[in-house]
């Protein structure tokens, strides 16, 4: 395959570690897997620091992982644009920029935010004039009518080989203090922003039959959890059922390792909800709330592709406990009995599920579509 030589990425964190914890997967993708030369810029270097802790948020240029990260500042004026350009979540480029990638010929590719509504088909790849240049959207998603999602050459291997040994696995829990847990518990990862169905999940925890072990990632849900155990100071909590750990932040290619561990993973955002699909367990997503209730629709509009093959007690258990979770109506102990139920059945669609998926993915649709572009402006200048 002919390959884009050189790539700017522009990343603008709007909050939280989706915008960045995208742009950072898509750059290291890029540059390790396709040989092509990355430079990342992004305008928070602390948010990006979360995710790779090795880098120094003090400085305006250093490179991680073979991609060239750049504090995205004002002065634009002597930056050379890169052949392909892409702005991700539809971030504006600096102007002097955009007059210099006319000068380059580079190809503009707005990357978006993933949905699996119907209109993302729909809207995949179209171009969008901006004189002289040409922007066009591409659209992350679950069809192949669609761009795909991120997904590492090595990754599901890489799964399989820590599902498939105990040393590994006994490794990881040791990263976070533990031997291996016993198989009777359910071990859960909990990643989430601020839920008032968390006291109603933990007392269903607390009280429930089965022995829970809930690994909470530092983050937006901690203060709901110090306080329903009335402790600020401690990491690790126990009542009942539940053993509750909190664990710090991990560096963005060890989080997969978590859910991988786990049984059932919440998730939320973007980033971590396609992560927790290419770990083939159960998961919940909480979704990113916008203003306008909009993401009630996308939330549906997943929850109907995915359940397609569920019977209906184990599509009504999952789509019961998603609403839950994201702050519909319902009784969350008898939600989350009604989804911990159907794990069995909820288990073998998502090991199914990934595979499906892992068939379209996201670096190479793009690397396809941008030779597709470059043979339409060849058909221009020809005609
Ligand atoms: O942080 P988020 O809530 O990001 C959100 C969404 O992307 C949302 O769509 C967007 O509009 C908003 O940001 C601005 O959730 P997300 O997308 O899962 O991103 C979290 C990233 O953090 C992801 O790349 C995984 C990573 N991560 C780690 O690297 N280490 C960790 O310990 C954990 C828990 C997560």
């Amino acid at each position: 395959m002919k390959q884009a030589v050189s790539c700017d990425i522009f990343c603008n964190v709007i909050d939280n570690y989706g915008d960045i914890g995208v742009s950072w997967r898509l750059a290291r993708q890029l540059a390790n897997e396709f040989g092509i030369t990355v430079r990342l810029w992004v305008d928070d270097m602390a948010s990006f620091a979360k995710l790779c802790p090795d880098a120094d948020a003090s400085l305006e240029s250093q490179r991680c992982r073979g991609v060239e990260v750049r504090l995205w500042g004002k002065d634009f004026t002597d930056v050379t644009p890169a052949k392909l350009v892409i702005d991700a979540f539809g971030c504006t480029l600096p102007e002097s920029y955009r007059a210099a990638m006319a000068v380059q010929e580079s190809v503009w590719i707005n990357l978006e935010y993933l949905s699996a509504e119907d209109w993302v088909e729909g809207c995949h790849k179209l171009p969008s004039p901006r004189p002289p240049l040409t922007r066009y959207f591409f659209f992350p998603g679950f069809t192949k009518k669609t761009g795909g999602l991120l997904l590492e050459r090595d990754l599901l291997a890489r799964r399989d080989a820590f599902l498939n040994d105990p040393l590994q696995q006994k490794g990881f829990w040791e990263s976070v203090g533990m031997e291996i847990p016993s198989g009777d518990t359910l071990k859960i990862s909990l990643f989430a922003y601020e839920n008032d169905a968390l006291e109603g999940l933990l007392d269903a925890w607390v009280n429930g039959k089965q022995a829970v072990l809930c690994l909470v990632p530092e983050g937006r849900i901690l203060p709901q959890v110090v306080k329903y155990f009335s402790d600020e100071t401690g990491r690790t909590y126990a009542r009942g059922n539940l053993e509750l750990r909190v664990l710090p932040f991990v560096e963005q290619e060890r989080y997969d390792e978590l859910l991988w561990a786990c049984d059932v993973n919440f998730v939320r955002g973007e980033d971590s909800c396609v992560r927790a699909q290419w770990a083939g367990k159960p998961f919940v997503w909480q979704i990113y709330p916008q203003h306008d209730e909009v993401h009630w629709q996308k939330l549906q509009a997943f929850l109907d592709f995915y359940d397609t093959t569920l019977s209906p007690e184990a599509a009504h258990a999952m789509q019961g406990w998603w609403r839950v979770w994201n702050g519909g109506d319902g009784d969350v102990g008898q939600a989350w009995d009604a989804f911990a139920a159907a794990r069995g059945e909820l288990d073998v669609r998502a090991k199914v599920w990934g595979w499906e998926l892992s068939q379209n993915t996201l670096a190479l649709n793009l690397l396809d579509f941008i030779q597709e572009i470059g043979r339409i402006r060849a058909l221009k200048i020809e005609g």
